[in-house]
Order: structure tokens, then C-alpha cells, then sequence
């Protein structure tokens, strides 16, 4: 995934996102910081219930200390919030403005992840110049409020298969099935819940990474 993730290597890679209501009242720059001492490459920033203000301010913060940990950071849903923070690149889900949209907001250089579904959407996604996408949810999950069914591994062996683009396999993946997750062909997992929600986010990660690695050889 070269292009997600800058000056990295692609192998095994755990894509962390923040979620401030399943942090046990732990700020954003607090959890991220943790992640990033545990090796994180890529951060999201997924704020559903935040003021816009306060979102830029933690993004400024964030994208400050992701920069400095040469990590890549990405902002979900806010386009401009993402251009005002000089983010890497934004995510965004079938419901939100088109990939020909961000990319004539963003520009060439950004990155752009939108978030599929089925094998039609990820069909849509490559035909939109999206940089990756989203694969999921792969198992049932509570963090997203208007997810769809889990898409299993049906669908994400059929991207593996068929999709050139980088992918990042998503929604109620936990330390113990991102083995199996791996074990299918991804090469990047998103674990929102059990690394936020962690007592110790910055060891979650690594071990996290460590059970993905295993899986892959
Ligand atoms: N998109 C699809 S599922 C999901 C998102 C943002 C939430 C995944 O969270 P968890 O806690 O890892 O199941
Ligand atoms: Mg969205």
C-alpha cells in the first residue's frame, strides 16, 4: 500500500482509528499517542458526535504528532477539516459526497479511502480513482450505528481476488480472529474497539500486529 501509507512498509499492518465514545474517557491525542508508541502507521480520526471546532483542534494535534511519528493521517467524513489539518488523505462511505467529488476538492496528492460494501461497490470504487477502500463490516460490530450485515469472508476473499487496489479489512475484528482475517489475503485490519477500548492501547496494538504478522508467515 504504498500509497497509504508513506514511507512504510505495506506487510501486516494494523490501521488504527479513534473513537472517542468507546475510550474510556481517554482524549484523542492521549489514545493516538499511545498508538503511535506502539508503532502505529496509519490513523484515522472518526469523530461522529464532536463540534467542528473542537475537531480541527485535535486534528491539528494529531496530524502534528502523526507527522513527527511519520505516520499517515487520515480524517473521516470532513473533507475540509482534512485540507485545513494538511492531512494524508480523508475516508468516506458510500453516503457521503462521490470519490470524483473529494478528489476535485482534495486534489491529486491526498488520499482518498471510501468505504465498499459488495463486489459492485468496489467495482464503482476502482472506476472512481479511490486510492483503497474499505472491506467490511467482516463480523458483526456495535462501533458503527448504521452499518450494514456482515459481509464475511465471502466478500473480501472476492476483492483479494479480483481487486488491485489496496484494501483495509474492517468492523469487529479483534485480537483473536485478525489471524483469520490475515490468513484470507488482507494485508491491512482496522481495529477500532479493541485498541481504543484497550487498557493498554499501545501494547493492544502491538500485539494486534504481532497476531497478524503470525497469520501471514
Ligand atoms: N466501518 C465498518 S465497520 C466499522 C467501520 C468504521 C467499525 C469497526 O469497529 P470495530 O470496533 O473494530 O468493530
Ligand atoms: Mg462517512
Amino acid at each position: 500500500m504504498p500509497r497509504i501509507l508513506p514511507g512504510s512498509t505495506p506487510e501486516a499492518d494494523i490501521y488504527c482509528l479513534t473513537d472517542d465514545g468507546l475510550s474510556r474517557g481517554r482524549s484523542a491525542v492521549d489514545v493516538v499517542s499511545a498508538m503511535l508508541r506502539g508503532g502505529a502507521r496509519i490513523v484515522q480520526y472518526r469523530e461522529k458526535d464532536k463540534h467542528a471546532g473542537e475537531m480541527l483542534r485535535e486534528c491539528m494535534e494529531l496530524r502534528r504528532m502523526t507527522r513527527e511519528a511519520g505516520a499517515c493521517f487520515i480524517v473521516n467524513d470532513h473533507i475540509d477539516i482534512a485540507m485545513l489539518c494538511d492531512a494524508d488523505g480523508v475516508h468516506v462511505g458510500q453516503e457521503d459526497l462521490p470519490v470524483q467529488a473529494v478528489r476535485q476538492l482534495v486534489g491529486p496528492g491526498r488520499i482518498i479511502g471510501l468505504s465498499t460494501h459488495s463486489p459492485e461497490q468496489a467495482r464503482a470504487a476502482v472506476a472512481s480513482g479511490a486510492d483503497y477502500i474499505g472491506v467490511g463490516p467482516i463480523f458483526a460490530t456495535k462501533t458503527k450505528k448504521d452499518v450494514c450485515a456482515p459481509v464475511g469472508f465471502e466478500y473480501l476473499d472476492w476483492v483479494v481476488a479480483n481487486i488491485a487496489l489496496p484494501f483495509v479489512a474492517i468492523g469487529g475484528i479483534k485480537l483473536h480472529n485478525v489471524g483469520q482475517v490475515a490468513a484470507h489475503g488482507a494485508r491491512c485490519c482496522a481495529l477500532v474497539s479493541e485498541i481504543v477500548g484497550a487498557d493498554d492501547v499501545a501494547a493492544r496494538f502491538v500485539e494486534a500486529r504481532a497476531a497478524m504478522g503470525a497469520a501471514r508467515g
